[in-house]
């Protein structure tokens, strides 16, 4: 038995606080590279992750595919939904003080039944919130961000904001208004929004406009209401492109920053990127990652990996350092999150079906994301990569180039200064030679 669960029970004995053992160790429950109180570009690596534990995916899921049924027995459940709700709580806080996470985030439904009535539900869920305030307290753990699950339950088939029946958007409502009071309850840093089933299946029965405003009008009255019973952190939007609708509305982050710019809510809101979601849309999680940045609205990161040869959102742990790399060059570049963590919203394969295998899981993509933040530092130090960037669009530094950027240049000057330089030189990108770069920096020494 050891010390780190904090209500009657251990649900994974055995297990200990997972230590920092270092890349020669031979202990699997040891992080390799995660060194939490380490100092990388200035700041603990806890400090740059504010790794996060997610309720849902990651902690319960169960291995179930369209396929087959569950395949994962969770040592928390029971057959009473509250019991096993109070039983979760302490699991996942078990879990989460074991690996070392200083946060957690949840859907209302992952931490509380829905019950006969809102009145119900909302009282389940205030139950649990007493509980989870005081773990936070015995812990020290943190909500990252909460949310509301508004796409498992039928009524939700067609949408729940963005439902053609107003009567199934003031029950989304319902259980924002109850998930930003348990925000507020536990501390809350963030809320976060992803769109469920906010989208379509067949234009034939959508009036797309109507839903969109219906979308936008809804985030308002949430950000009116959070603000006004005190929520004074950031409000995510999670973008993803399909599924479980055909075309979510929150398809990729330029989508929702153009949303959000064109209705006024880009000031209480930023983003939450996940990389499954941008693969799913067609782009790499650094691109995605950038947009954000480069909008100021580089919120949060829902940490994953989707698999190449599979189309859907297999929500699988991180494992790739390559792409944790670029991820990474973006957040430092970016100066950090603004608010948020890497939440690991992520889950264990259906044939994984030990007890050890979340901490498994867990360790791999603590340890992955602290590969990726140390690589990418030393690339930033290293300086070539950063020099040939800026390098590259010298020309707008000085001169006309200067001028353009400033302005000060209209159509007609551009064309007199294409007449007066002649024809152009070719010059190349060097992107073979910038990737050998990485490999060296990677694998040099
Ligand atoms: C779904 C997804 C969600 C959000 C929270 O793909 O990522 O779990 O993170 O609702
Ligand atoms: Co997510």
């Amino acid at each position: 038995m050891s010390n780190y669960y904090v209500g009657n029970k251990e649900f994974y004995p055995g297990i200990g606080k997972i230590p920092f053992e270092g890349p020669k160790s031979d202990n699997p429950l040891a992080f390799k590279f995660y060194d939490p109180e380490k100092v990388v570009a200035g700041k603990k690596m806890k400090d740059h992750f504010k790794f996060s534990l997610a309720y849902w995916h990651a902690f319960m899921g169960d291995g179930s595919d369209p396929f087959g049924s569950g395949t994962i027995a969770h040592p928390w459940d029971t057959k009473d939904p509250m019991e096993t709700a109070h039983n979760k709580a302490d699991a996942c806080f078990e879990v989460a003080t074991k690996l070392g996470m200083e946060y957690y985030c949840f859907h209302d439904r992952d931490a509380s039944p829905e019950g006969a009535s809102v009145g119900d539900s909302e009282k389940n869920l205030a139950k649990v919130v007493d509980l989870l305030k005081e773990r936070q307290k015995a812990t020290g753990i943190k909500l990252l961000w909460n949310t509301a699950n508004a796409f498992n339950h039928p009524r939700y088939s067609n949408g729940a904001s963005t439902n053609p029946d107003f009567d199934v958007l003031a029950h989304a409502a319902a259980q924002v208004k109850a998930a930003l009071d348990a925000n507020v309850a536990l501390g809350g840093q963030n809320y976060v929004f992803w769109g469920g089933r906010e989208g379509y299946m067949s234009l034939l029965n959508t009036d797309m406009k109507r839903e969109l405003s219906h979308m936008a009008q809804f985030l308002s009255l949430s950000r009116d209401y959070g603000r006004k019973i005190g929520f004074k952190g950031n409000f995510f939007i999670e973008p993803k492109p399909k599924e479980p609708t055909t075309h979510q509305y929150d398809y990729d982050a330029a989508t929702v920053v153009g949303f959000l710019k064109a209705n006024g809510l880009d000031k209480d809101f930023l983003l939450n990127i996940e990389a499954n979601h941008a693969t799913l849309a067609g782009h790499s999680f650094a691109h995605d990652l950038q947009v954000a940045a480069d909008n100021g609205m580089l919120g949060s990161i829902d940490a994953n990996r989707g698999d190449l040869f599979l189309g859907w959102d297999t929500d699988q742990f991180p494992t790739n350092v390559y792409d944790a790399i670029e991820a990474m060059l973006v957040v430092l570049r970016a100066g950090g999150l603004k608010g948020g963590g890497f939440n690991f919203d992520a889950k264990l394969r259906r044939n994984s079906t030990d007890a050890d295998d979340i901490f498994h899981a867990h360790i791999g993509g603590m340890d992955t994301f602290a590969l990726g933040l140390t690589l990418a530092d030393k690339i930033i130090t290293d300086g070539r990569l950063e020099k040939f960037r800026s390098d590259r669009y010298a020309s707008f530094d000085s001169g006309k180039g200067k001028d353009f950027e400033a302005g000060k240049l209209s159509l007609v000057d551009l064309r007199d200064h294409a007449a007066s330089v002649g024809e152009t030189k070719l010059t190349s990108g060097k992107q073979e030679y910038l990737e050998n770069l990485i490999n060296q920096v990677m694998f040099g020494c």
